[in-house]
C-alpha cells in the first residue's frame, strides 16, 4: 500500500511537474494536497509536447491514472473549467479526474480581495499570485467558505455566498473603495460553471484509502515548496497552506501511517518568486545568467525568478521538517561551463557561524551565506543517463550535496524531459 509524498524542498518551482510525471508511470493515483492555481509546473512528453498545470494533478498525463484534487486544495470553477478544456483540445484524457466534496471554491471575491490587498501593502507586499488563494484559505479556517460540495445544492449555496458577501462587500466598499459584488451574480456564475464538472465532485478521501487497501501507488504531490509552508516557511512571505508533508496527510484524507515516502525536489541552485528573505540571491550577472540558462521565469504569472546558489541550510532544513527519504536533484544540467560553484554551507548571523535554520524571521534577514567553491565542469551533460557519465567534478558537486543534506540523491535530472533523468537508487 505505498503512498509517496514529493515535495519542493525550496521555494518551489524546483521541477515538481516533471518529478510527477516521471512517477506517474508507476502509480494508480495522483493526488494535489494543498494550493490551488497559484502553482505552476511543467511537463515535457517523450515528443516535445510540454504542459503547464496549475490546479491539475500533473499525472493527467500518464494514461490510466487517475488524478484527484483533494480536500486540502482550493479552486476556482472558472481555472478549472480553462484548464480542462485546454487539455481536452490537446487530445489528453480528462475523464480521470476527481474533485474532493470537501475542497474550498475560490470565488471572485477572493481574487478582487488577492489584488487589492496586495496593491494597498505596496512596499510591504508578498508578492502573490494574485489568485485568491489566501483570502480563500482565510475564509476556510474562519469556517465561512463555500465548499465544492455546497455546489450541489443551490439553497445552501446562496446561504453561504450570502453571508460571505455581507461582510466581504463592506470590506470591499469601505476598506478599499471597491464595487459590491452582487449575491445572484456570483451564485447564478458559480452554478452554470460547476454544471460541466459537477460529476467530479467525490468522496475522494474514502476512494484514496479503498485504493491503498488494494494495494494501489498513491503519488501526493506537493505545489509551491518547504520555505513557502506557513507554518514552517519564511513567514509572512509564504502561501497560505501547507506544502511541507505533513500537509499531505491532512489535505488529502489519508492517514500519516500510511505514508512510504518522502522524495524531495531540489534544485541544483536556489530561486524564489515573490517578496522575502533569500539569503544566497544573485543579483549580478551571475544571477541573470541562472535565470537564462534555467529559464527562470514564473509558469503561472511569467514573473521573473530571483536566482541564487544552492543553499544546504534549507536543504538540511527541508530533510528535517519533511521526514525526506530521497531527494530527486533536478537542473544539474544548468550549471555546466562554470569555473567553480559556491554552494552555501552555514551562514553567518551577527557575527555568530549557524549550520542550521534560524529560529527567528529576523535571523533569517540578517543570515549571510558562508560558502565552500567547488570545481565547476564545461561538458554538456545533458545526454548522461548513468551517475557514471557525468564529469568527475558534477559527481562530486552531488555528493557534496547530498553530504550536506542528509538524504541521498536517488534521481538527478538533467533536462526538463522526462528521460533526461539519472536514477541512481
Ligand atoms: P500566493 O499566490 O498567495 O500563493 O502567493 C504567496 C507566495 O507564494 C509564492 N508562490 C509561488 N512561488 C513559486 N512558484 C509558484 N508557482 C508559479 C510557478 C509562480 C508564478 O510555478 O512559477 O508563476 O509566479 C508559486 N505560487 C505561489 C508567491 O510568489 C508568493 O511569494
Ligand atoms: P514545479 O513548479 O516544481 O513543477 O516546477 P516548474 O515547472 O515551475 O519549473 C521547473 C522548470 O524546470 C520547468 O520549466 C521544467 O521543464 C524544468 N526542468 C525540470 N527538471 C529539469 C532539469 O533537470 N533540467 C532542466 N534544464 N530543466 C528542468
Ligand atoms: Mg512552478
Amino acid at each position: 500500500m505505498p503512498a509517496i509524498v514529493l515535495i519542493g524542498a525550496q521555494w518551489g518551482d524546483e521541477g515538481k511537474g516533471k518529478a510527477t510525471d516521471l512517477l506517474g508511470e508507476q502509480a494508480q493515483w495522483v493526488v494535489r494536497y494543498q494550493g490551488g492555481n497559484n502553482a505552476g509546473h511543467t511537463v515535457v512528453l517523450p515528443d516535445g509536447q510540454d504542459f503547464a498545470l496549475h490546479l491539475i494533478p500533473s499525472g493527467i498525463l500518464t494514461p490510466g491514472v487517475t488524478n484527484v484534487i483533494g480536500n486540502g486544495v482550493v479552486v476556482d470553477p472558472g481555472v478549472l473549467l480553462e484548464e480542462l478544456a485546454g487539455l481536452e483540445e490537446r487530445g489528453v484524457d480528462t475523464s480521470r479526474l476527481l474533485l474532493s466534496a470537501d475542497a474550498h471554491l475560490i470565488m471572485p471575491y477572493h481574487v478582487a480581495i488577492d489584488r487589492v490587498t496586495e496593491r494597498y501593502l505596496g512596499k510591504k507586499q508578498i508578492g502573490t499570485t494574485g489568485r485568491g488563494i489566501g483570502p480563500c484559505y482565510q475564509d476556510k479556517i474562519a469556517r465561512v467558505g463555500v465548499r465544492a460540495q455546497d455546489l450541489l445544492d443551490e439553497k445552501i449555496l446562496r446561504q453561504k455566498v450570502e453571508a460571505a458577501l455581507d461582510v466581504k462587500n463592506q470590506i470591499l466598499v469601505k476598506v478599499y473603495n471597491r464595487r459590491a459584488l452582487d449575491v445572484d451574480e456570483v451564485v447564478d456564475t458559480v452554478l452554470g460553471q460547476a454544471e460541466r464538472f459537477a460529476s467530479r465532485i467525490a468522496d475522494t478521501k474514502l476512494e484514496i484509502n479503498q485504493a491503498l487497501e488494494r494495494g494501489e501507488t498513491v503519488l501526493l504531490e506537493g505545489s509551491q515548496g518547504t520555505l513557502l509552508d506557513v507554518d514552517h516557511g519564511t513567514y509572512p512571505f509564504v502561501t497560505s497552506s501547507n506544502p511541507t508533508a505533513g500537509g499531505a496527510s491532512a489535505g488529502s484524507g489519508i492517514g500519516p501511517t500510511r505514508i512510504n515516502a518522502v522524495i524531495g525536489i531540489l534544485k541544483a541552485y536556489t530561486t524564489r518568486v515573490g517578496a522575502g528573505p533569500f539569503p544566497t540571491e544573485l543579483t549580478d550577472e551571475a544571477g541573470e545568467n541562472l535565470r537564462k540558462q534555467g529559464g527562470e521565469f514564473g509558469v503561472t504569472t511569467g514573473r521573473s525568478r530571483r536566482t541564487g546558489w544552492f543553499d544546504s541550510v534549507i536543504a538540511r532544513y527541508a530533510t528535517r521538517v519533511n521526514g525526506i527519504t530521497d531527494y530527486f536533484l533536478t537542473k544539474l544540467d544548468v550549471l555546466s561551463g562554470l569555473e567553480t560553484i559556491p554552494v552555501c554551507v552555514a551562514y553567518d548571523v551577527d557575527g555568530e557561524r549557524v549550520t542550521e535554520m534560524p529560529m527567528t524571521q529576523t535571523g533569517v534577514h540578517h543570515a549571510v551565506p558562508v560558502y565552500e567553491e567547488m570545481p565547476g565542469w564545461w561538458e554538456d551533460i545533458s545526454h548522461a543517463r548513468t551517475f557514471e557519465d557525468l564529469p568527475a567534478n558534477a559527481r562530486s558537486y552531488v555528493l557534496r550535496l547530498e553530504e550536506l543534506s542528509g538524504a541521498r540523491m536517488s534521481a538527478i535530472g538533467v533536462g526538463p524531459g522526462r528521460d533526461q533523468t539519472i536514477v541512481r537508487h
